[in-house]
């Protein structure tokens, strides 16, 4: 008989509709051996070398601004621009290209260089959600953008450029790749169940439970069932919202809540700044009806069973499968039990 907790196993991801393959013998409690504690990093409130603190500059000449809340500017090292000249090359059926036209920003959370977004206060963190709510209509009102993606990288191991609390977003003339499988699972399963994915999925997690780590009245977290990273979870707006033009003042505060409580348990489970990457998915902006979206965040946290072991992709993951160790029940586990005030 199959056992979650003890028998090798695959899981089926719904959103991806692709597999994952979970170990749990090998490591059945994620906490057992030695936890270590890196030094605590003590980072200034003001650094005169960060590129992202109020009145300092930035590369290419520009000066940041005396800032006292959020502050958002063009990436100056912009991945995408929106005067890329246009055309494409199909020399074949196998050697094609597109250009892309984009728009790249990045938000400063706050002027303060050493809080994160467990630590800042939930008036700050409603303010952020405030600036990527009009980040995502602003840019997404712009004609041929279709896809407008926030996202954070948090840490150096995330490949994060600066501990200052800041994220990016990049706005896209087509739909990024997981997005766009995302929407046609979701399409799909509202065509042969009529219902979304994401509702059902909520009630069968919140029937469940144990994979539900903390919930307010708009938003619920759990590490999904399929997840591939250790500490992986997934955001869930509780109502079938498309994205966050939909939000109220209190689903905005709410959100901000929600983060705060899950970066805090992230901080508790190993005792230092989480790293991982976020990022939230949500209706395209290409101007058609997108009723199947359903507004969610994934996290993906590298770190294993301790802060300075990590998990890599790579191998049997690079050349074959997806594959984890510890259960997701137990990380929801894990995580269900770490506090969720901020660490300092
Ligand atoms: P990350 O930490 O996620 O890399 O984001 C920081 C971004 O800031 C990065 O994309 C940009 C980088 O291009 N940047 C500027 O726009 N101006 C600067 O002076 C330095 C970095
Ligand atoms: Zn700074």
């Amino acid at each position: 008989m199959l056992d979650l907790g003890k028998t090798p196993h695959r899981r089926w991801n719904p959103l991806l509709r692709e597999w994952v393959l979970v170990s749990p013998h090998r490591t059945e409690r994620p906490w057992q051996g030695q936890v270590e504690k890196p030094a605590a990093e003590q980072r200034p409130k003001y650094d005169p070398h960060c590129y992202l603190c109020p009145g300092n500059s930035r590369a290419g000449g520009h000066r940041n601004p005396n800032y006292s809340g959020t502050f958002v500017f063009d990436n100056d090292y912009a991945a995408l621009v929106p005067g890329a000249p246009t055309g494409n090359i199909r020399e074949s059926s196998l050697i094609v290209a597109e250009s892309e036209r984009g728009i790249c920003r990045v938000i400063c959370f706050s002027p303060r260089h050493d809080l994160t977004i467990s630590n800042m206060g939930i008036d700050g963190v409603t303010n952020v959600v405030g600036i990527w709510s009009e980040q995502y209509q602003e840019l997404g009102a712009i004609e041929w953008v279709r896809y407008v993606q926030i996202f954070e990288n948090r840490g150096e191991m995330m490949g994060a450029s600066n501990p200052h609390p800041h994220c990016q977003v990049w706005a896209n003339e087509t739909i990024p790749n997981y997005p766009a499988s995302e929407q046609s699972a979701l399409l799909e399963f509202r065509k042969d169940h009529g219902k979304c994915m994401l509702c059902e999925y909520l009630r069968l997690e919140k029937a469940q439970s144990i994979r539900v780590i903390c919930e307010n009245n708009f938003f619920t977290v759990v590490v999904p069932f399929w997840a591939v990273w250790p500490f992986e979870v997934l955001v869930l707006a509780n109502e079938h919202v498309t994205g966050m033009d939909q939000f109220s003042p209190d689903a905005q505060r709410a959100l901000a809540d929600i983060l705060k409580c899950i970066t805090s348990r992230y901080d508790n489970v190993f005792e230092v700044s989480f790293p991982y990457s976020m990022g939230f998915h949500q209706s395209p902006t290409d101007g058609e009806e997108h009723s199947e979206w359903h507004f969610h965040a994934h996290f993906y946290p590298p770190l294993l069973r301790s802060a300075t072991v990590r998990k890599f992709m790579v191998g049997y993951e690079m050349l074959a499968t997806p594959q984890r160790d510890i259960t997701p029940e137990s990380a929801a586990e894990r995580l269900r039990s770490a506090p969720e005030t901020p660490l300092d």
